[in-house]
């Protein structure tokens, strides 16, 4: 087997006190947490677009990645020797799943029969490769924005013929990912939007999207595909609105056309800032309707507006993470996948392991110091403190739906609130730092 990555060897935990940047200083796979080994709380996914399809192109100028292993072409060939060098990849950075879009495995050709064909090929070679090494797949997805076709959208194109290809393309991912035992589906609706409502019949590309959703889960059924369906909310970028802006966004899209039980969330942290929440309201959200699903791991830069897909690094974001995650009793399908890029100036191979040693370092200390935060039962015990009064007689008439207007009024009458306790933010956020 040729080795692409001939520069790195598998990255191993070395402790904190490790000076290898080539080591894990905090992620320790079988270290139990909680009573679960690391790696079964966190379920890293290896993203195959930014591994191994991102250029990092930007808007200005071209693409810098160096990938001495691509001959840049279209052909089935050049796509079986990626999934190679990404399969060694996730062997040597210690990742045991992985997310595809249908085109990043394999190329869009000249026709739909053809691309379908190529597609085969490539998934063939994936289930060679995912038995050799005992790789899984977290979830796949159908590219349903970067075609010119799709300019427009795909579920909500105004012209049914490219709705039916999208409805054609899904088909294929489904099966693809099915047979790959792929643990989820993923519906990212990136160009399911408008840039402008002017020329937008907003109800009417609602309608059809939804009618995709259902024929999705229809065909699910049919082929036995028993993965999670899910939903990645994104406010824009490149619609000007995206009708899945948000966490709760698409849950009322979901529950207004009777799709709820069908799809969760997949959340990005980037996604979430984009959406003006922060990521740990987007999960607390998605998690209270018991749609948690999975994460898309990354992280923004406050400072810029626009989704630049970094990777995480910030160790108070990853322990707000799996805070939420911990508190939801862990993922069931899902898993934090590194929806994340190199910077255009990282454009070697070997930054491809610095970025990942990072996120996933990054989360192994989020995960400890959420562990920690519970063990210590302080900040639990505020919470649960802070809504007591709600554990008596009068509070659980209310939330048992026992109570009127009038009976309130009756109460009230003669017991006016008092001064209320303190809300202690600033205690807790020094709380939180003492575990940081
Ligand atoms: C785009 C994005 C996608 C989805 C999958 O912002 O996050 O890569 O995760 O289509
Ligand atoms: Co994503």
């Amino acid at each position: 087997m040729s080795e692409y990555f001939s520069d790195v060897s598998k990255i191993l935990f070395e402790g904190e006190d490790s000076k290898n940047s080539l080591a894990f200083r905090h992620y320790d796979p079988e270290q139990e947490v909680e009573g679960k080994k690391m790696k079964d709380h966190l379920r890293f996914g290896a993203a195959y677009w930014h591994c191994m399809r991102n250029p990092l192109a930007d808007p200005f100028g071209p693409g810098t990645a160096l990938m001495p292993w691509d001959d840049g072409t279209d052909s089935v060939e050049n796509a079986v020797k990626r999934t190679h060098v990404f399969f060694e990849f996730m062997e040597k950075i210690d990742i045991d799943y992985y997310c595809f879009h249908d085109r990043d495995i394999a190329p869009e050709l000249a026709s739909l029969s053809e691309s379908n064909k190529a597609l085969d090929a490539v998934v063939d070679e994936l289930e060679k490769l995912q038995g050799e090494t005992g790789k899984k797949l977290l979830w796949g997805t159908a590219c349903l924005f970067a075609h010119p076709r799709y300019a427009m959208g795909a579920g909500t194109s105004p012209y049914v013929d490219v709705f039916a290809y999208s409805a054609a393309q899904v088909k294929k991912a489904i099966e693809a990912t099915h047979r790959l035992g792929g643990e989820g589906y993923t519906f990212w609706g990136g160009r399911e939007g408008y840039g402008s409502i002017i020329n937008t019949n907003m109800k009417r590309e609602l309608d059809h999207l939804a009618r995709l959703l259902h024929m999705a889960v229809d065909y699910k059924k049919e082929i036995g595909f028993e993965g999670q369906f899910y939903i990645e909310p994104k406010p824009k970028e490149p619609t000007k609105h995206q009708y899945d802006s948000d966490s709760a966004a698409c849950l009322n899209f979901l529950r207004e056309y009777d799709l709820l039980d069908h799809f969760k969330l997949n959340i990005e942290t980037n996604h979430a800032i984009l959406a003006g929440h922060t990521v740990e309201h987007e999960l607390q959200v998605a998690a209270a309707a018991g749609a948690l699903g999975s994460v898309d791991a990354n992280a923004g830069d406050e400072l810029l507006g626009w989704d630049t897909d970094q990777f995480p690094t910030n160790v108070y974001d990853t322990t707000k993470v799996m805070l939420v995650l911990l508190e939801m009793g862990g993922f069931t399908t899902g898993g934090l996948n590194f929806d994340s890029k190199r910077r255009r100036e990282s454009h070697e191979p070997i930054d491809l392991f610095h970025a990942h040693v990072g996120g996933m370092d990054a989360f192994a200390r989020g995960l400890k110091n959420a562990a920690a935060i519970r063990a210590d039962g302080r900040y639990e015990n505020f919470l649960k403190d802070r809504y007591s009064s709600w554990d008596g007689e009068l509070g659980s008439k209310i939330e048992n739906g026992n109570t009127s207007l009038a009976d309130l009024e009756a109460h009230a009458l003669s017991n006016e609130p008092g001064i209320l306790p303190s809300g202690r933010q600033e205690m807790l956020e020094n709380l939180f730092n003492n575990f940081i």
